[in-house]
């Protein structure tokens, strides 16, 4: 059996959870909280040596960082497919994964707002700040080149199925409503967000439907 080390709250975890949902790929998973510090315990360190979720583990294969998950899930289960044909396509679905993923993420994940209390001792107003900032300055580029492309449809790529890109962009809006962002002012980010949350896949996904949520 796959076993996937997550946590509720995580957006890395969400975005992995969604895509074995969608390719129909049972799981068992396995909670950390990671309010609580479980990530940096022995156990799981020997597991994850950064010391972060998600973690799947499928077969002999010990895999980490969110999006090498996806890319492995689509190479080794490659129905229903989450990546367009064509290159330019592929790579466009990609490019917009990655501005969730290596721009907005890394900026609000747990370990930088621990600095940002341990280490730098800000107030929360600054603290809160700092995240919705990066978090809307990410949505405003995510949502000129959605809402600008001919390209785009029901979905981040076209009208057929969701892809990488909406698993991201789903991630992204699920966490910035959950840090308090105005999302209203993205129409097209919002209205992918509710096309994609009306699939069960992503539906059983979400932070809330976990049993580990508080
Ligand atoms: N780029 C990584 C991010 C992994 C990551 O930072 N995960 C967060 C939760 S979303 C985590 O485990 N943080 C633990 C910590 O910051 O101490 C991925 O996409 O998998």
């Amino acid at each position: 059996m796959r076993k996937l080390y997550g946590y509720y709250r995580s957006q890395a975890a969400f975005r992995v959870r969604i895509a074995l949902n969608l390719k129909g790929l049972e799981r068992e998973d396995a909670y950390l909280n990671l309010a609580r510090g479980d990530q940096f315990k022995p156990d799981y360190r020997a597991v994850n040596p950064q010391m972060v979720v998600p973690t799947l583990v499928d077969g002999d294969a010990v895999l980490f960082q969110s999006m090498a998950i996806l890319e492995y899930l689509e190479e080794v289960y490659p129905e229903p497919p989450l990546l367009p044909s064509g290159a330019a396509a592929r790579a466009r679905v990609r490019g917009i994964a990655q501005i969730v993923v290596s721009d907005c993420h890394p900026l609000v994940i747990p370990r930088i707002r621990n600095y940002f209390d341990n280490v730098l001792k800000l107030d929360e107003a600054p603290r809160v700040g700092w995240i919705q900032h990066w978090l809307v300055t990410g949505s405003q580029a995510l949502e000129t080149i959605l809402a600008e492309s001919p390209q785009t449809g029901r979905f981040c790529h076209g009208d057929a199925a969701p892809s990488i890109a909406d698993i991201c962009v789903t991630t992204h809006v699920a966490g910035a409503k959950t840090h308090g962002c105005d999302m209203g002012q993205f129409p097209t980010l919002t209205r992918i967000f509710e096309t994609c949350m009306a699939i069960p896949a992503f539906a059983a996904a979400h932070p809330s439907k976990q049993p580990d949520r508080e």
